[in-house]
């Protein structure tokens, strides 16, 4: 018999999963490897297979294994949401989507018409797009971007209105790093009568570096095309909600089918393969971020380097309170054993940084990194940089970025889990060269 297996999750897709005789869930990495993801029960395949059938036989009508459509489920679907309900602290159901933006579109649909949304302003570009020029047009939805993480209490309280149904966070945001305080914003948003829905997108740190569930929140999205599956081969999204919400998990689960907005088979197979190296890569990317930043630190090339991270980030101390348990337990043994005594920690693989200059250091930097690839999207094991302003962030209308800090000498670096030395020097020789327009 397989050993028993915690899942820790309640997803309606058990899969078989034998959740007797263990006490205590198990390790993050544990479920990642395991859960939703169990052998065969007819061939013993260790590996699931990939069940690329539409449509599934009925031994009479409404008589059939689960399966009917594969819109409305597949077993690799299934089995997904199965690890990423375990993975994601806290969560209990999860549902797959076609893309991140599916996933948005789809929570934003399920607010019914002229709903009022409450939005962190400095959110992903397609999210605000969305919400501005999407949802705004089709379903009278009204959404009020407000700085969630300096605005004071009255000020956030001062923006909901009795039809406010939602709360939307990134932390930290795309692309300035800034971090809200997520149980600080759950209960100013259950003090008012509206109690409006808190979403996080975690996209960002992955369930493996925060479980925003345990801090409070009502609902977790995710891109997968970026930490999830980490390998830069997928693009899907997802939510993850906690056990109490499962009426609001069957209306989800309603519009997922009925939108159709749903991921292949094969890519879920995917993002489950991707899954089960998560909490390796996000140390990994953890630790080799940090050197980048510190190096980026040292650069007098660099006029400022924001990386939750590190002690000079402005939410430094928050960064280290909101840590999910397991990523707590890395970071403490990896500061006992590693640390500098400057006080820094690995926390995600994002950077952002201003380049002493403008449009023209930024550019000739960005096309002279030789292992950092000149690229949009994040999260995957090669390292990728980009210019915000022009192109993640291009959709946010210019003074809104001038506002939020997005300029032009603003790069984002997503770093892989390359070897560190190797992308340390990669991003001094392209700061030398940026500097002294030694570009062919
Ligand atoms: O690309 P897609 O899978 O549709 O996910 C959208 C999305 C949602 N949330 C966050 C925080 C994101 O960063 C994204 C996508 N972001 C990029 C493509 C990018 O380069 O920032």
């Amino acid at each position: 018999m397989s050993p028993a297996l915690f899942n820790g999750s309640t997803n309606n897709h058990s899969n078989g999963i034998n959740v007797f005789a263990k006490q205590t869930p198990d390790g993050f990495g544990t479920r990642a490897i395991h859960v939703g993801s169990e052998a065969d029960p007819q061939t013993g395949a260790v590996i699931p297979s990939i069940s690329l059938s539409t449509t599934y036989k009925q031994d009479g009508v409404g008589h059939h294994k689960g399966f009917e459509y594969s819109r409305s489920g597949n077993p690799n679907r299934n089995a997904l949401e199965t690890t990423l309900a375990s993975l994601e602290s806290g969560g209990a159901h999860a549902l797959a989507f076609s893309s991140g933006s599916a996933t948005t579109a789809t929570i934003l649909q399920s607010l019914g018409p002229n709903a009022h949304v409450v939005s962190v302003n400095d959110v992903y570009g397609g999210t605000f797009r969305y919400m501005a020029r999407v949802a705004s047009e089709n379903q009278g939805l009204e959404t009020t971007f407000v700085d969630l993480e300096n605005a004071d209490d009255e000020t956030i309280l001062a923006t909901f209105r009795p039809n406010t149904k939602l709360v939307w966070i990134e932390s930290p945001t795309n692309p300035t790093l800034r971090l809200i305080d997520i149980p600080r914003i759950v209960s100013l948003a259950r003090s008012v009568p509206s109690s409006p829905l808190v979403l996080v997108d975690n996209t960002f740190l992955s369930p493996y570096y925060s479980s925003p569930l345990l801090q409070g929140a009502d609902v977790v999205l995710h891109s997968l095309t970026k930490y999830v599956n980490g390998h830069s081969d997928v693009v899907m999204g997802a939510l993850i909600l906690p056990a109490h919400h499962a009426a609001l998990t069957e209306k989800l689960r309603f519009l997922q089918n009925a939108i159709g907005a749903v991921p292949s088979a094969y890519d879920c197979w995917l993002a489950q393969r991707g899954a089960k190296t998560l909490h390796l890569r996000m140390k990994a990317h953890g630790t080799n971020a940090l050197a980048v930043a510190r190096a980026l630190q040292r650069s007098p090339l660099v006029e400022e380097v924001i990386y939750p991270g590190l002690a000079s980030h402005p939410r430094h101390e928050l960064a280290y309170r909101s840590l999910s348990p397991h990523a707590r337990k890395f970071v403490d043994a990896y500061v006992v054993q590693e640390g500098d005594g400057a006080g820094g920690f690995p926390y995600g693989g994002m950077i952002s940084f201003r380049i002493r200059g403008g449009a023209e250091e930024a550019d000739r930097f960005l096309r002279t990194t030789r292992l950092f690839t000149l690229a949009e999207s994040l999260g995957g094991v090669e390292s990728l940089a980009e210019l915000p302003a022009q192109m993640t962030h291009g959709s946010i209308p210019p003074a809104e970025r001038a506002l939020l800090g997005i300029g032009d000498n603003l790069i984002r670096l997503s770093v892989g889990v390359e070897e560190a030395e190797d992308l340390v020097a990669d991003i001094e020789q392209a700061l030398q060269a940026a500097a002294t327009s030694q570009v062919a």
